[in-house]
């Protein structure tokens, strides 16, 4: 069988009409970047590269060593290029302007360099998440407030997730494409051509200990769940939590499923655990792309108007039925 590579994918993107030369290349960086953060991820231990950085983030949370190492990685790949303004990374609280030694682009970048970091030292799959914006036209130097566009407004959108076999997932507007890495090769390979998730499904993913935390609408949907038969859902549920977003997105764009990280009553001040400009609104554009659905709860993800670039939300992702009914038990009251 012939095998197709990422770049000529996203060539053929680019003679449809898709995307423009600059995001195609813009793509190609983040998947070299990708690439390399896969390369020292896989070695782990071997390589030193375990164990904790001895800093905080913006969050306020431990980073890993793995944590810095991803998000320098990304940087150092993409500010030279010329196809960006400016970049925001989860690992650093303000933007990232594009230094005056390069040239600047259309688009702005963001990221969470390594996503389900707490599962780096077990060797169980993380990964990582993208987002690109139009840098507003007319901008001179890249504020944040550039920054704040709706989910919506997202160009591109991708996730890599380092497990058994690293993938890439992206979408750039037309439904959603799979890359595994060939090692031996150096390239990814497009393996999951219009990836869609079916809109019932028997699995759902959250994480449990939080129950006693969660509001009235989660907790009546999640015990029909557990029901199973003998409630009024009918049917069985399985239940999984890696406790990385990429492995648990990736799993439901593969198989179904619905993930939530919902409003609990330990986080209501922030507003949710996972960060909507570069978790929440990247998974969303793909989830939908894919013809599933993502919502908070309340609203859809992709609709909220940012306010801050660390802000986080509720998330409720997946399989459309699934994420319709609890949207109507939220609403409900
Ligand atoms: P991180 O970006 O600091 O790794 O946090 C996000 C991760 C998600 O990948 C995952 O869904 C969630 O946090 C797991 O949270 P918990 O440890 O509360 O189950
Ligand atoms: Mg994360």
């Amino acid at each position: 069988m012939r095998r197709v590579t990422l770049t000529q994918f996203l060539i053929e993107q680019q003679r449809k009409g898709l995307m423009g030369a600059d995001l195609r290349l813009l793509m190609e960086v983040v998947a070299r970047a990708v690439k390399a953060i896969a390369v020292n991820v896989s070695k782990g231990a071997l390589a030193g590269v375990l164990g904790e950085a001895g800093s905080d983030n913006v969050q306020g949370e431990a980073q890993k060593k793995l944590d810095v190492i991803a998000n320098d990685i990304l940087i150092q790949a993409n500010e030279w290029g010329g196809h960006l303004a400016a970049m925001a990374s989860e690992e650093v609280e303000e933007i990232q302007p594009i230094s005056s030694d390069y040239p600047k682009g259309g688009y702005l970048l963001l990221f969470d360099p390594l996503d389900g970091s707490s599962n780096i030292d077990v060797n169980i799959s993380v990964g990582t998440i993208f987002s690109v914006l139009r840098s507003p036209e007319g901008s001179q130097t890249a504020t944040e407030a550039d920054f704040m566009q709706p989910g919506t407004a997202q160009v591109a959108a991708g996730y890599s997730v380092y497990g058994p076999s690293t993938q890439l997932i992206l979408t750039v507007g037309d439904g959603v494409h799979g890359f595994t890495l060939d090692r031996e090769m150096g390239s990814f390979i497009y393996t999951n051509p219009y990836m869609t998730i079916p809109e019932d499904t028997k699995e759902y993913a959250i994480n449990a200990s939080n129950e006693r935390f969660w509001e009235a609408p989660i907790q009546r949907y999640v015990s029909e769940l557990k029901a199973g038969a003998d409630g009024p859902r009918g049917k069985d549920f399985n239940t999984r939590w890696v406790a990385s977003m990429v492995a648990d997105v990736h799993r439901i764009l593969t198989r179904g499923g619905v993930f939530m990280y919902p409003l609990d009553s330990k986080m209501k001040d922030k507003g949710g655990k996972l960060r909507l400009m570069y978790e929440a609104n990247p998974m969303a554009l793909i989830v939908e792309a894919a013809g599933g659905a993502a919502t908070t709860g309340r609203e859809r993800i992709l609709d909220i108007q940012p306010t801050k670039l660390h802000q986080r939300v509720p998330v409720v992702l997946g399989s459309k039925n699934e994420v319709e009914l609890v949207t109507r038990y939220h609403l409900e009251g």
